[in-house]
């Protein structure tokens, strides 16, 4: 479990050139917004900087020579100066979180669209919790960069600048006097922000753990409840909680003695000044004045010094997560498309399998080798023990993997020399697990194809008879879907399926036969359901009622991966061979309880 996360800790480089370069065409769009940005931080940077030196004139000119008037004037000009930077920053603030937004927006747009079209082999290995990081998290700490990081780390300089800039203009002896502590802060900071990185990358570990317990723990617990394992979980959660605190500790301790730390040097330097300044003072080789303004400007200096190793973490995370965006970006686990697609317009809808081989993984082969046809119109049942490799082959056949062997022909074509979504067109597949996804039932049957009306919906649902439960909910066909279907039972949530399959009139059919048993009447309304759906249409159902394989026009039965017998019911249980056995244990029962 903590596996899965370990590429999420991975802190790497504050700064690394080839990610930068790739980060910037994002920017490059919105160039004319970090121009401006740019533009106004030298221009906010300088105000504040410009105030202890107008104060300085005001001290020394006008209060020494008790020219009242003349302060007044400086006094407006401070003022000015004061709601100048107000306006500036308001802008600054304004249009550098746009930019930042507008960034992550197209980032965001990029990233889905290009996880929407992996193969379904990428989410078979890698966990939700882990992609959707990406998409989410990862993007806001580019943001981050983006909108508070790189601009700010201009106005910091500049400030730093700035104050340089009026202290050496005004005396070069305390200038060098006041910066003579900052070489120790430098080493400080660097020692700090090494041991907070070090203790962040404790934090995040602790926190990934928490989180993948807690997500888990939530979704199992039904589970945990039925089995009595709370204390036992408990126990667990304990420990996991407890090495999230002590990671946050450590980490706390770093700043707990950095920040008073830096104080204590602040208070220094300002005690330096008072003492080298205040003495040449005396010995009148300095203005008060000055030495007010070294005061303020020493106050003012420790706060960009300070920020600056706040956005040397912002960088390097950001430099993190944006390796793991691009890594993300280049993974190109796809269903490969024809060069030259061909066309399949119409279809008839005869299907045949060529000798087909197939393996998720490596040579791990779960089909082997194949082959069976089924006419136009034809409804075929598929039958086998459980991980014979039957939903394997409803998978392979729109194509969600692609096979490692043989043909798989719709209407003579090979399903590889045609568009993903041209085949998709035309099958219409009914999955074991019904997914209904947050909106109306309505919606549910549509998936909010514009094609179908709500004419088509209706209809759709009053053929498999699903009408008749969804007319009795307070909303009916407009009712909210809560939490994938959570307040509908099985059979209702099957029924939708159905409709959603027949809104969409397919040529080709596919039904994962849901195991779940529901109760007589629901299994009336689903058997009749069924066999609406299969009229007119190439089917092929993975089936478990007996009902659906007695009427198919050929069974296929699986066996550890291979078909091992075909032919209808009568001739399969003449052949005395799986089948028959399949039967006697299976599909009997299920006759008894008719009958009964
Ligand atoms: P399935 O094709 O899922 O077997 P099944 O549909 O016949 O079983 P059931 O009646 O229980 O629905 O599995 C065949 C093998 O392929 C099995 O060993 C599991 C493996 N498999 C994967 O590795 N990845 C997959 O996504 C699926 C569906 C199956
Ligand atoms: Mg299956």
């Amino acid at each position: 479990m903590a596996d899965e996360f370990r590429d999420d800790e991975i802190l790497g480089k504050a700064y690394d050139s080839k990610l930068m370069k790739r980060l910037l065409k994002y920017v490059k769009p919105y160039r004319k917004y970090v121009l401006l940005a740019i533009l106004l931080n030298i221009f906010v940077a300088a105000l504040p900087t410009v105030r202890p030196y107008l104060i300085k004139i005001g001290i020394d000119i006008y209060i020494a020579n008790k020219d009242y008037h003349g302060l007044l004037i400086i006094c407006s000009i401070l003022l000015g100066v004061l709601i100048l930077q107000s306006v500036v920053q308001y802008y600054l603030a304004y249009y550098t979180e746009l930019m930042g937004q507008k960034i992550i927006f197209d980032l965001r747009v990029q990233l889905f669209t290009h996880v929407q079209k992996l193969a379904l082999k990428y989410f078979d290995k890698t966990p939700i919790g882990r992609t959707v990081t990406r998409v989410t998290n990862d993007v806001e700490t580019l943001n981050e960069m983006f909108s508070s990081g790189i601009v700010s780390v201009f106005s910091d300089v500049f400030v730093i600048i700035w104050i340089f800039v009026f202290m050496f203009t005004m005396s070069w002896d305390l200038s060098l006097v006041t910066l003579s502590v900052v070489p120790i802060l430098f080493y400080a900071t660097f020692l700090f922000r090494k041991k907070v990185r070090e203790s962040y990358r404790g934090i995040r570990k602790h926190l990934a753990r928490l989180n993948s317990y807690m997500q888990e723990h939530i979704t199992g617990m039904n589970v945990v409840q039925i089995f009595g394992k709370e204390k036992d979980e408990f126990k667990k959660f304990s420990e996991i909680n407890r090495n999230y605190r002590t990671a946050n500790i450590k980490s706390i301790l770093y700043y707990a003695v950095f920040f008073p730390f830096v104080e204590f040097l602040s208070a220094l330097s300002v005690a330096l000044i008072i003492w080298y300044g205040g003495g040449e003072v005396i010995q009148s080789s300095l203005t008060i004045g000055v030495l007010f303004a070294f005061l303020q400007y020493t106050e003012m200096f420790w706060r960009p010094v300070r920020d600056l190793s706040d956005k040397y973490n912002i960088l390097q995370s950001a430099m993190a997560s944006s390796e793991r965006i691009f890594k993300l970006l280049d993974d190109q686990t796809f269903v490969n498309e024809p060069q030259q697609p061909k066309t399949l317009q119409k279809i008839t809808g005869e299907i045949e399998f060529k000798n087909v081989w197939f393996a998720y993984n490596g040579d791990d082969y779960v089909l082997k080798n194949i082959s069976f046809k089924i006419n136009p119109g034809q409804t075929v049942a598929i039958v086998g023990a459980t991980g014979a490799g039957k939903t394997s082959i409803i998978n392979i056949l729109s194509r969600f993997y692609d096979i490692q062997k043989g043909s798989i022909l719709i209407d003579g074509v090979d399903i590889r020399d045609v568009n993903k979504r041209e085949l998709r067109k035309h099958i219409a597949t009914v999955l074991q697990d019904v997914y209904l996804f947050s909106g109306t039932i309505k919606s549910n049957i549509s998936l909010g194809n514009k094609d179908i009306t709500e004419k088509q919906i209706i209809e759709a649902a009053k053929t498999v008879g699903a009408d008749k439960f969804i007319s009795s909910l307070p909303n009916g066909y407009d009712e909210e879907v809560k939490e994938k279907g959570a307040t509908l039972s099985v059979g209702q949530k099957q029924l939708i399926s159905f409709a959603r399959a027949l809104a969409y009139k397919p040529q080709i059919l596919i039904l994962d036969e849901a195991t779940s048993s529901v109760d007589t009447e629901t299994e009336i309304l689903i058997q009749r359901a069924i066999e609406k759906l299969l009229v007119g249409r190439t089917s092929i159902v993975i089936a478990h009622r007996l009902s659906t394989v007695q009427n198919a026009d050929k069974i296929i039965v699986m066996h550890k991966g291979e078909v091992r017998e075909t032919g209808t019911h009568q001739e399969l249980l003449a052949q005395k061979g799986i089948y028959y056995r399949l039967y006697q244990l299976q599909y009997k029962d299920q006759e008894i309880v008719k009958t009964a």
